[in-house]
């Protein structure tokens, strides 16, 4: 006993630092950077709690940002680049992405690789700022997965194009839909939806719902756009700025903004989840938690292959062999922990 002790510890400290974080805490992906980047976790909270107290819709930014990344072929920070003729930002369902929130996960990345060197991806920042926007919103913190690469290109469109959106009005297609990556419970749809309680939306997500409804709340929505063709709706009526359980209390009484929330008070096995949520706050946290992990964990159908972004916005520009040989021995390391 007292002779392997010394090699234990000698052994640790021949293991490169992010090796050595996945050895001390085996079954935390939350400890990916503990070691690496020991300031991560703090740079993370202050940098997203100011932003917030500025401006509390980069929390729903953050969180919608999260889900277009994740949902085409898992979170790969691939949503985040700019400028290759393919960008997934470009496309129908992410026209809306709040820039300003993408800002954010750059300037907090920057500010990790300052402290820590290039040890922490984009996709990592993503995860670990949204989470922390949830957080300090009010909401629940739930484990993801660290240690995921940059991708080298954006989703290819049809897998962007799989998003579910905001006018579907069948939860039996919303559910299949959700089920291709993961999260195949009618809860998991649901309690994600329920990221609509910090929501805010454009008029023209929304513009088919007097189309279809003839009531108070609708004709309320379509004078307040017809008003202010450009204003931001709340898409939980009830405590817009808080992460709580007020959009289930608003949907029981019809109060869905989009076509796809009044989708989910309208389906009885939906509508059964929704009272609950709308009675439990600890219900929705719960079920939110098991969901966003499931998110984070959707499927990367080409592994967990990429690179750690100098820029969350541009593929990394290897120059010469030095610069190859530097990027494949550090990021060999990051993969193999992963
Ligand atoms: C309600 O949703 C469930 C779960 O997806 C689905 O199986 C069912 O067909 C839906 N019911 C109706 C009436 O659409
Ligand atoms: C319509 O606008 C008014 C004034 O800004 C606001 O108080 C009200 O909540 C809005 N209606 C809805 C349904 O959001
Ligand atoms: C220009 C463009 O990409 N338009 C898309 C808008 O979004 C819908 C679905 O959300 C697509 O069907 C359109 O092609």
């Amino acid at each position: 006993m007292a002779n392997s002790l010394p090699i234990a510890v000698l052994l640790l400290l021949l293991l490169s630092p992010a090796a050595l974080a996945t050895a001390v805490f085996p079954d935390s992906g939350d400890s990916f950077h503990a070691v690496s980047c020991p300031q991560l976790d703090t740079i993370v909270l202050t940098t997203v709690q100011a932003a917030l107290r500025q401006e509390i819709a980069l929390a729903a930014g953050l969180i919608r940002i999260f889900f277009h990344d994740c949902f085409p072929q898992g979170c790969d920070a691939s949503v985040y680049l700019m400028g290759t003729g393919a960008d997934e930002i470009s496309l129908g369902p992410n026209l809306t992405l709040q820039r300003r929130a993408m800002q954010l996960v750059e300037s907090i990345r920057a500010k990790a690789h300052a402290a820590c060197g290039p040890t922490v991806s984009c996709a990592d920042v993503s995860a670990l700022a949204t989470r922390a926007a949830v957080v300090a919103s009010g909401g629940p913190s739930y484990s993801v997965p660290l240690g995921q690469l940059d991708s080298f290109a954006p989703a290819p469109r049809d897998k962007v194009l799989d998003l579910p959106g905001p006018r579907t009005a069948s939860v039996a297609e919303l559910v299949a839909t959700f089920a291709t990556r993961g999260m195949a419970d009618v809860a998991d749809l649901v309690a994600l939806s329920g990221a609509h309680t910090v929501g805010r939306s454009q008029c023209d997500s929304f513009a088919d719902r007097s189309g279809r409804m003839d009531d108070t709340f609708s004709r309320k929505l379509a004078a307040n756009c017809s008003k202010h063709k450009d204003r931001l709706q709340n898409l939980d009526v009830v405590t817009p700025d808080l992460f709580d359980n007020g959009y289930y209390k608003a949907l029981t009484f019809n109060q869905g903004v989009f076509t796809s929330d009044m989708a989910l008070i309208k389906n009885r096995t939906s509508a059964a989840i929704v009272r609950q949520f709308a009675e439990s706050k600890e219900a929705f946290f719960a079920q939110f938690a098991r969901s966003m992990t499931k998110l984070a964990n959707a499927p990367r159908p080409g592994g967990n292959v990429g690179e750690i972004r100098r820029n969350c916005f541009t593929r990394n520009v290897r120059q010469g062999a030095d610069a190859t040989i530097e990027l494949a021995g550090e990021e060999e390391g990051f993969k193999a922990s992963a």
